[in-house]
């Protein structure tokens, strides 16, 4: 697996002007993100253009750090070293081949087993439901990670619309299907469109958002444009972009990468450092842009809020 980031020409703290810089991270401090909470102050709703490209990428790591003190990774590390089978399994081809993904307009349809059915358009999201920074750690089952800045709001907020009846036990989520923009998509080793799915507690966790943004600005395609969603206790495969379609159901639904490689990737999918994949450990990871790997926390660091959804549960046999 190559884990080598392509070289950043220019890092963004060389062209950010020192003040804003400093002027970012002084307004963090202020808004409690480094004192250790992890929610934080509330955006105004994003303009949405299609091509949210970083003309002005952020400063590096612009003051964000997660509720551990780990500084964000930098803007070009999250939008330059992606996963995104759609456009391509080379994870630094994933930004140019995604440029020109058509993100707007764009609807996302909640069904199923609800009593409130409804399409939104990306706009009414962003106007609806209270949007937040959070800052996430995620750990890809590659045993890499980041430190990211997002933007969303919780799915339980949606969810709580939509009114998911005593029936509804998981949730599931479906990518675009759109194989003439998504090359990935003509791909035979995988069933498209990429699904996920999670437990209705899983998905009602205060944890659990759909990401419209990061570093404050709109989702860049690369990331999984115009919305996405991020658990943070769970490899990063669990964490489905693009989506168009959140549908309440009875029984637990098929993967992506469940139905591949069913020995390899489970339902669950909890960061677990003492369960290995079976090719690799998953005892440690390497931070993106750090030289020395890191233990892996159980739950990713997020156990004191999420180990109590798998009590009684054998997390070896549920991986
Ligand atoms: N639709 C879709 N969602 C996806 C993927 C993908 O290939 N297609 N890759 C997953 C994997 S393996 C990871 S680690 C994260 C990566 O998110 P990032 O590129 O924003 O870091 O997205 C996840 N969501
Ligand atoms: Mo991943």
């Amino acid at each position: 697996m190559n884990q080598n980031l392509s070289a950043v020409p220019i890092r963004p703290s060389e062209i950010t002007p020192k003040d804003v810089y400093f002027s970012r991270r002084d307004f963090i401090k202020t808004a409690g993100v480094a004192a250790g909470s992890l929610a934080l102050a509330s955006c105004a709703p994003q303009a949405l253009p299609d091509s949210p490209a970083s003309e002005n990428p952020p400063a590096t790591d612009a003051g964000f750090t997660d509720e551990l003190g780990d500084p964000a990774t930098p803007y070009n590390d999250i939008t330059n070293y992606n996963n995104f089978y759609e456009f391509s399994t080379d994870k630094e081809a994933v930004a140019p081949l995604s440029a020109g993904f058509t993100t707007s307009p764009w609807t996302v349809e909640v069904y199923g087993l609800v009593n409130k059915p409804k399409t939104y358009g990306m706009e009414d999201l962003l106007a609806k439901f209270t949007q937040e920074e959070r800052v996430y750690r995620l750990r890809c089952v590659e045993a890499w990670s980041m430190v990211i800045p997002w933007t969303g709001f919780t799915l339980a907020s949606l969810l709580k619309e939509v009114e998911p009846t005593s029936d509804a036990k998981y949730v599931r989520f479906e990518t675009v299907h759109r194989p003439d923009e998504m090359k990935g998509q003509n791909s035979p080793f995988y069933v498209w469109p990429y699904q996920e799915g999670l437990r209705l507690d899983e998905a009602l966790n205060d944890l659990t958002l759909l990401a419209t943004g990061l570093y404050g600005e709109p989702m860049p395609k690369q990331d999984g444009a115009p919305i996405r969603l991020v658990v943070p206790w769970k490899y990063g495969f669990k964490s489905i972009k693009s989506i168009v379609k959140i549908e309440l159901v009875r029984e637990q639904p098929n993967t992506l990468w469940n139905t591949a490689a069913p020995n390899e990737y489970g339902f669950y999918s909890n960061v677990n450092p003492d369960v290995p994949h079976p090719r690799w450990s998953q005892a440690t990871e390497r931070r993106i842009g750090e030289f020395n790997r890191r233990p892996t926390l159980p739950f990713n660091g997020y156990a004191e809020q999420v180990a109590s959804l798998y009590q009684g549960m054998d997390l070896k046999a549920n991986y």
